[in-house]
């Protein structure tokens, strides 16, 4: 028994060994995203248990010493000895795999790199502390590097139920074991607003920050929260249904804003990729205002064919399933593809919502209204566009004037720098690269698209000069193939002028090229503020803390310090060196890491009120560097 015992030990240590050995198949990385999927491997187990029915309580702490606590009060990870003289949750926890539920009546936080499991994070940690209470018993399981030296005991009673681990990252395979609390705050907000019955608490002992996310209202909630720096036109409806064992929960309101907002989830997870959920919530709203202009409409409505997009603007939409095994699809694996799915949000979002209209007919006619509205702006800017693109096919043979083109046509190569002011556009222009860098300087402040119908932004000159650098057409015209740059980098002031600038620019790309963003081609070049000349050496220094470092390490040596000024007092050389230079450059990939927030972050910064927007400014004082879209 004893030898059988330690063979397979053997086994498991190789198996958490292959998961140490490269940590970035489990994990994707080891960085601080990595970190974070730590804990979001135990969360998900958490999620997965409450979604089953059996726990509404999650707890999660961030200790002093950068170790995590994720505690649930569900059933209890089973204690049951499996063959080997060990307890389930001994495997559970050593065995890759094996860390997942596979109960086939519940619904599973499975897409992607979800569900790999506890395993992982044992793997990962130098140490792991395990509680369970079970039936009347509390138990514990511990791990030194990944071996637990006693195995599961029974160390007394206890009234409570459920799973308590602590795990302590392994700072010798993570760059950094410092969890961000801000990061990991959002999803649990998120998660919270989809389960209503569910209570998260997130404590960092190292700030002593608290949160307690629980909203009793779940989506309605998710939807006022969405809006709060819009205007509403109407109150939050929401309808909620089930059909052949998948789950439909909808929430949606009209805002005065020009964009819709549709966020769909599956099983909890977010899908910025949308998919057949989404695409079944489209067809069943246009169809219900349709039907329902027919029967009750004016007669002047009657006459106007509404296409889904004019039905849709204005809307902001929670659209959250519950699909039993789903499928994602896409690059990314976050569009959601099972087929059925489309039908079954359809057929309940479509009775449900047109017995609203029936009965709201006040509400009905707002929706009206602002459709007509969008078709007549529509129409207006499809005809704004027509000239866009005639002009466009004309000016391919000779790309405007103010950019500077690249002589690669290869855009795996190409980059574009859209350039704050004129001075730095022309000093760019003669420091670049010629062969792979274009250069578009921009004359004042880009158009704010956020307040602006189709038709202004297509009247822009600016904005068409973009358009046409980008190669890809605008609107239903939009095609990604022909992009013309797999970089655009934005290229603004560190002051607040340029952080407007950028913001301006990331509106743009977020509201009506959103693809590029996902794709990962839009970037903000972020200019050194010193460099520092030792010897032969040369090193760039991003901030005044880097420099007070690099000052007390190298105390009582020689070094030379100079300080870049803003772009438009550098010569071509400089500017060179500092931001074009790839070698040397720092960018920024923008990334949506949550597309709520990130559109809601827009409607605050580029709309009408102004209160949420000057906290917003006075909070993130260095805003277009930490803009976190
Ligand atoms: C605190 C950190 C993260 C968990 C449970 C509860 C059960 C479970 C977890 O079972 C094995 C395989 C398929 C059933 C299930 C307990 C059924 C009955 C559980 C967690 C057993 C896994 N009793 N709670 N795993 N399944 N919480 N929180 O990890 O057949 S993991």
């Amino acid at each position: 028994m004893a030898k059988e015992y330690e063979a397979s030990s053997i086994k498991v240590l190789k198996g958490l060994e292959a998961v140490r050995k490269r940590p970035g198949m489990y994990i994707g990385g080891t960085g601080l995203a990595g970190l974070h999927h730590l804990v979001k491997e135990l969360v998900d187990n958490a999620i997965d248990e409450a979604m089953a029915g059996f726990c509404d309580k999650i707890r999660i702490t961030i200790h002093k010493d950068n170790s995590v606590t994720v505690e649930d009060n569900g059933r209890g990870i089973p204690v049951d000895m499996h063959a080997e003289g060990k307890s389930a949750a001994e495997v559970i926890f050593t065995v890759l795999h094996a860390g997942g539920k596979f109960d086939n009546d519940t619904y599973k936080v499975s897409g992607g790199l979800h569900g790999v499991g506890s395993s992982v994070v044992n793997a990962l940690s130098t140490h792991m502390e395990v509680e369970i209470s079970k039936g009347g018993k509390k138990y514990e399981l511990n791990f030194k590097d990944q071996r637990s030296a006693e195995g599961l005991k029974e160390v007394g009673p206890t009234s409570k139920r459920g799973t308590k681990v602590t795990f302590h990252p392994d700072p010798t395979i993570f760059e950094t074991i410092e969890f961000d609390y801000k990061v990991m705050k959002k999803r649990y907000r998120e998660f919270a607003f989809l389960n209503p019955n569910v209570t998260i608490v997130f404590r960092d002992e190292r700030s002593n920050a608290e949160e307690v996310f629980h909203y009793e209202g779940g989506l309605s909630e998710f939807v006022k929260y969405v809006t709060k720096n819009n205007k509403l036109m109407t109150d939050v409806m929401s309808v909620s249904g089930e059909k052949d064992g998948v789950a439909v929960d909808i929430a949606l309101a009209y805002t005065d804003s020009f964009n819709e907002n549709l966020e769909g989830f599956v099983n909890n997870i977010a899908t910025p990729g949308q998919g057949t959920h989404v695409s079944g919530f489209k067809l069943a709203i246009t169809k219900a205002m349709k039907d329902y202009i027919d029967k009750n409409g004016k007669a002047a409505d009657k006459k106007i064919n509404l296409t889904g997009d004019d039905i849709r603007e204005g809307c902001t939409a929670i659209i959250s399933v519950k699909v039993p095994e789903p499928q994602f699809e896409g690059q990314t694996k976050d569009k959601l593809g099972n087929p059925e799915v489309q039908g079954i949000v359809s057929s309940v979002f479509f009775d449900n919502f047109y017995t609203f209209l029936d009965e709201n007919p006040k509400a009905a006619q707002l929706i009206i209204d602002k459709a007509t509205q969008a078709n007549k702006a529509r129409e207006a800017a499809k005809k704004a566009r027509e000239l866009v693109r005639r002009k466009t096919a004309m000016e391919f043979s000779s790309l405007p004037g103010k950019l500077a083109d690249c002589q690669s046509k290869d855009p795996a190569e190409s980059e574009l720098f859209i350039v704050e002011g004129d001075s730095a556009g022309g000093s760019a222009k003669q420091g670049r690269e010629r062969r792979t860098q274009a250069i578009m300087p921009l004359k004042g402040k880009p158009l704010n698209v956020e307040k602006a119908r189709l038709v202004k932004i297509l009247e822009n000159d600016e904005i068409k000069t973009l358009i046409t650098a980008l190669g890809t057409g605008f609107g239903d015209n939009y095609n990604v193939d022909k992009l013309r740059y797999h970089k655009i980098i934005i290229m603004a002031d560190a002051d607040v002028d340029g952080a407007h600038i950028a913001t301006l620019l990331l509106t743009l790309f977020f509201r009506h090229f959103k693809d590029l963003v996902l794709k990962g081609y839009i970037y903000i070049a972020m200019p050194p503020l010193y460099s520092i000349k030792r010897g032969k050496q040369k090193i760039w220094l991003q901030t005044d803390k880097e420099l007070e470092d690099y000052q007390a390490a190298h105390e009582g040596e020689r070094f030379e310090i100079q300080r870049y000024k803003g772009l438009g007092e550098m010569n071509p050389e400089q500017l060179w060196e500092t931001t074009l230079d790839p070698e040397h450059r720092f960018l920024k990939k923008v990334t949506i890491e949550d597309a709520v927030e990130a559109d809601m972050t827009f409607s605050m910064l580029m709309g009408d009120k102004v209160a949420p927007r000057k906290a917003f400014i006075t909070e993130n004082a260095t805003y277009a560097k930490d803009l976190d879209i």
